[in-house]
């Protein structure tokens, strides 16, 4: 059998001699390119130089050490297969067995400060990286050893078997070298991304296209810099004014998403309101009763409501301490009037297809049709089937919130409006309870005595928000606990005049009002529980898969309360 061959071509010379060392004394012929060869050479250990197997010497200052089809044949030749190894024979090219190889610090250049384009540029390493693939696409007869941590494992198979170094090393060892390539040329990318893709600046914007968009920070304010990118095409959005956070960015393109799917679906302009990439509130562009403008916050404004002004008022009604500092998503071009309820919230920024004044007038109607959902909530399991237009509107949009909230959800929806949504809990019961406490507090919120309370004027709008949320958690007669009296006695500060508590039978007469609401689940009920904690704040319509052991009980439960159960599927998809 012939001489195994060694080709060495590393950068990071780290363990280099005692390996040059040990596989020479395994009876190993060694080649390296220039600097390598060099160094093993001068520790006393025989080496040829690629240069003299080529016949070619290293050119254009470096930038060709080792791309020769000596080289790559040697490399990539399957032994086994008679046409390749009549090639070999034919250019005498000896195959390689081992490749030792490791690359210029591309990343480490980058990082250095004043390190300009053309030094990048030089860092740019080519025959390694040739090297790296054309080995690791051979594993099967090839060892590439990408890691100096990596030799001593390699050497000691290699003493222990001869060259039978197992197939299973070989592979893990070509794993770790198309790890190294692509995470070298990702950074090469990345670079010159930076350096060369257009950007939002509003000098390019006039260009056309827009490749990349500086974040204001990742996930997190201490994860900077961050951008968006896009690698073919064009961004598939302009940020007109500010620079988004990463969560913004995933909570408008998430926010957008659901109220495109929301109009098609229903044929209304919608809104949501987006924190951390859920919805804290959604709904469509239904006219607004008195009670529910002054529940929304928006009874004091003079400008007519759009349709689309409706459904961000109520998005950001449904949970208006939950909503504070929210993202926005709207349907359609946002008009006059949603732009003056948003202008006196605080918001993060705004997601919609325009901002043309007016742009709606034209598409205000009345008595809107479910386009879609009947074939979504056909399937009923229950004695009782009957489903209203407007309870299938409002399960539809449970549903499509759901497909933009994190996994693990449940939403209530009533009147075209998200009214509770519980997002991402680890138990369904957790979902069920934290969407129906929303709900609970939404409608409590509807209570004449809430209308009512005497706000001084000036009161600023989340402090009146918060003060809601404290007051309908406060019951007459039950004693105040420390932490409560410190909140009543701001709350208290806040009034004009007296505001006497919701008693508990007030509030009993008032949740017992609740119904008609629709609920809808991303996953089965795995157990009746659910179902009974739905009933409590008002649920009549539930759509959930189905799945679950227990479905049967689930549906024993919802006709006990005379409720209807649609069927549906998983993902949450409207068709
Ligand atoms: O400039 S290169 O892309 N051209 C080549 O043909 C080539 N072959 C190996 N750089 C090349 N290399 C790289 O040289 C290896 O990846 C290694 O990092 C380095 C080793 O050079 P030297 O042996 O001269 O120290």
């Amino acid at each position: 059998m012939s001489q195994p061959i060694a080709l060495l071509s590393v950068f990071d010379k780290t363990g280099l001699i005692p390996l040059a060392q040990r596989l020479v004394g395994a009876g190993v012929r060694l080649l390296g390119s220039g600097g390598t060869a060099k160094k093993i050479r001068e520790a006393g250990i025989q080496i040829e130089d690629v240069s003299d197997l080529t016949k070619a010497p290293e050119m254009l200052g470096g930038r060709v050490k080792t791309l020769h089809p000596v080289v790559h044949g040697g490399i990539l030749a399957r032994t086994k297969l008679p046409s390749d190894a009549e090639d070999l024979k034919q250019q005498s090219i000896d195959p390689i067995s081992i490749v030792v190889c490791n690359l210029y610090p591309f990343s480490e250049t980058i990082a250095k400060e004043g390190c300009t384009i053309a030094d990048a540029v030089e860092e740019v390493d080519i025959g390694g990286v040739t090297l790296l693939r054309a080995a690791a696409k051979n594993h099967e007869r090839v060892s590439i050893l990408s890691d100096p941590k990596d030799y001593d494992e390699f050497l000691d198979a290699w003493t222990k078997d001869g060259d039978k170094i197992p197939q299973a090393l070989r592979s893990k060892l070509a794993l770790k070298a198309f790890e190294m390539t692509a995470k070298y040329d990702a950074a090469i990318s990345d670079y010159f991304r930076q350096q060369y893709a257009s950007t939002d600046s509003p000098a390019e914007t006039s260009a056309g296209i827009v490749q990349r968009t500086t974040l204001r920070y990742g996930a997190n304010p201490h994860q900077k810099p961050a951008q968006a990118f896009v690698t073919e095409g064009e961004l598939p959005f302009k940020a007109l004014c500010g620079s988004p956070g990463y969560i913004n960015l995933l909570d408008a393109l998430n926010a957008y998403a659901l109220v495109s799917e929301l109009a098609k679906a229903l044929d209304l302009p919608a809104a949501t309101s987006f924190k951390h990439v859920s919805p804290a509130g959604a709904a469509v562009g239904l006219p607004m009763d008195e009670t529910e403008r002054k529940v929304c916050g928006v009874d004091d404004l003079s400008v007519e409501l759009t349709p689309l002004a409706c459904a961000y008022a109520r998005a950001r009604g449904a949970d208006r301490m939950s909503s504070f500092g929210d993202f926005i998503a709207v349907s359609h071009p946002c008009d006059v009037a949603t732009a003056k309820i948003i202008s006196r919230e605080v918001s993060d920024g705004i997601i919609a297809p325009g901002y043309e004044p007016a742009a709606l007038t034209s598409s205000q109607k009345e008595g809107r049709q479910v386009l879609h959902s009947p074939a979504l909530f056909g399937e009923r399991v229950t004695k009782n089937t009957e489903v209203p237009e407007e309870a299938l509107r409002d399960l539809t949009l449970a549903t499509l919130a759901l497909k933009y909230t994190q996994s693990n959800s449940v939403a209530y929806a009533k009147g075209g409006s998200l009214i509770g949504i519980g997002a991402g809990q680890q138990s369904r019961i957790h979902c069920t309870r934290l969407a129906g406490g929303k709900a609970d507090i939404w409608w409590m919120r509807h209570h004449p005595k809430v209308l009512a309370l005497p706000f001084k004027k000036g009161t600023k709008r989340a402090d009146k928000a918060n003060a809601i949320e404290l007051y309908v958690s406060l019951t007459e007669g039950q004693e105040l606990d420390e932490v409560d009296a410190i909140e009543k006695e701001a709350f208290d500060k806040l009034m004009e005049g007296p505001a006497p508590l919701l008693t508990a039978s007030e509030k009993k007469d008032w949740a017992a009002k609740l119904s008609g609401v629709a609920c809808s689940s991303d996953a089965f009920f795995p157990f009746p529980d659910n179902v009974h904690r739905a009933r409590k704040s008002g649920v009549s319509y539930l759509a959930a898969p189905g799945g679950s052991v227990m479905d049967a009980e689930c549906v024993k439960a919802a006709d006990g309360y005379g409720m209807v159960v649609c069927r549906r599927d998983c993902d949450c998809s409207i068709t």
